[in-house]
């Protein structure tokens, strides 16, 4: 595939943008090669700079559940900007909204809209311990929440031990706070929470950031009742699994209610919205009825708003969560029996309309047993599905995305361009 003019911008945008990219995961690095600038999409496809065409499985990290430029978001998106961009004040708009995210999510009795997911899980937290005046947090090894300093913190060494700052410039005093454990281990999450008072713990219900790794049959039943006795706010940070693997997320998938719930990307519609909810008298402890702190200058933006609105309307409709199980099922069976047949180790999960295929002939239930699988095999897996116009997650240990846009037929074009691949490898 000629990519010239997307290797030009590429030049230039390494001169003017840290790693040429807005979000590291985009410069491709754990894929090799370098990365096509995206010129436009329209349904399932995006094209690049240099006009080659591809069937896209990221969907800019999970919004684009309908489909690239949908018809009748950027109708509602249009409708509203006429109206004017930001006002920094109350409208109707989003107080329709709340009332459909505390409708829709079991969790939310009240909900509270902020710009991106990060946010809504680093206020969250603030929330959570402003609520049990207790200090320290618990997060999954593998598991992303966002960037907040307190979340990029790495497990230390052995099982449920004190953080180690993940990231540059997170502070010890930081990290020290934050606790870590191996996903779908419940004695390392009991050891903690009987040990020392714990503010909260955060779970994506369905890892998506380790790859899509779901959660054992009871974890999350089992982590509901201890988190419960021991007045631990439990957080489902929802914001990739919301309206993807059910219409209430995994909470409604699972009927596992936590106390609070982080959401963001589809709920923005691809515009810049998300949000954090939860209890009443959890979320009554925000500014400015409560002592805990938050803001945001463009929280509740009208066109990210109307961009929300309009995708859950017609996420809504009878039927969608159907046609996304079938695709998902349809495309990762379909991989996974050509895999067998080319004799190359595959471990394929799916949870509703997200899913991974990990090269590696174990099964994957946490980060450690993800980290074994081959990220070299992964990397030309990537490269020659992207050559053949295909574009997945550019990483063994992210997620891919359905929507309602990608039909039989580019499902058809997606399995032929896996089975020459992995015949390839
Ligand atoms: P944002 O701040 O990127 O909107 O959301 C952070 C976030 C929070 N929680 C979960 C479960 C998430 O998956 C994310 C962001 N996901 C990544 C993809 N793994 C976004 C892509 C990127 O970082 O560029």
């Amino acid at each position: 595939m000629n990519r010239s003019r997307s290797k030009e911008l590429f030049e230039r945008a390494r001169r003017a943008i840290p790693g040429g990219v807005n979000s590291p995961v985009r410069a491709f690095r754990s894929v090799g090669g370098d990365p096509p600038f995206i010129a436009r999409g329209k349904g399932a496809l995006i094209w690049d700079a240099d006009g080659n065409e591809y069937v896209d499985y990221v969907g800019s990290w999970g919004p684009l559940i309908l489909g690239h430029a949908h018809p009748e978001v950027l109708e509602a998106i249009a409708r509203a900007a006429a109206c004017g961009t930001s006002f920094g004040a109350p409208t109707e708009r989003e107080v329709d909204f709340a009332e459909r995210l505390c409708r829709v999510v079991p969790s939310m009795q009240k909900v509270r809209m902020v710009s991106s997911g990060t946010e809504a899980t680093m206020a969250a937290l603030r929330v959570a311990r402003g609520f049990t005046r207790r200090d320290k947090i618990i997060k999954i090894d593998g598991g992303y929440h966002g960037h907040a300093d307190c979340l990029l913190v790495d497990a230390g060494s052995g099982v449920a031990t004190l953080g180690i700052p993940g990231s540059a410039g997170v502070t010890e005093g930081t990290a020290k706070d934050t606790l870590v454990v191996p996903w779908n281990d419940l004695a390392a999450v009991q050891q903690i929470v009987e040990r020392e008072p714990v503010a909260a713990i955060i779970v994506e219900p369905v890892c998506g950031n380790m790859g899509c790794v779901p959660p054992k049959p009871g974890y999350l039943a089992a982590l509901r009742q201890l988190t419960a006795k021991h007045g631990v706010v439990l957080i489902f940070d929802e914001v990739m699994t919301g309206f993807r693997v059910a219409f209430g997320g995994a909470q409604a998938r699972f009927g596992i209610t936590p106390d609070m719930t982080c959401l963001g990307k589809v709920v923005g519609g691809g515009l810049p919205a998300a949000a954090y909810g939860g209890r009443a008298e959890i979320m009554a402890c925000i500014a400015p009825d409560g002592p805990v702190y938050q803001a945001g200058t463009l929280s509740g933006n009208p066109l990210a708003v109307a961009a929300g609105q309009k995708t859950l309307e017609l996420l809504e409709r009878p039927g969608t969560y159907e046609r996304l199980e079938a695709a998902s099922a349809k495309l990762v069976d379909g991989i996974g029996a050509l895999a067998r047949e080319a004799g190359i180790p595959l471990f394929a999960t799916r949870v509703g309309a997200m899913f991974t295929g990990f090269f590696t002939d174990g099964e994957v239930w946490d980060y450690a047993s993800a980290k074994r699988s081959d990220t070299k095999r992964f990397g030309a897996w990537f490269r020659g599905m992207l050559d053949r116009g295909i574009y997945l997650a550019p990483s063994q240990f992210e997620a891919g995305f359905m929507s309602l846009a990608h039909d039989d037929a580019l499902i058809d074009r997606t399995l032929d361009a896996a089975r020459a691949t992995l015949r390839s490898l």
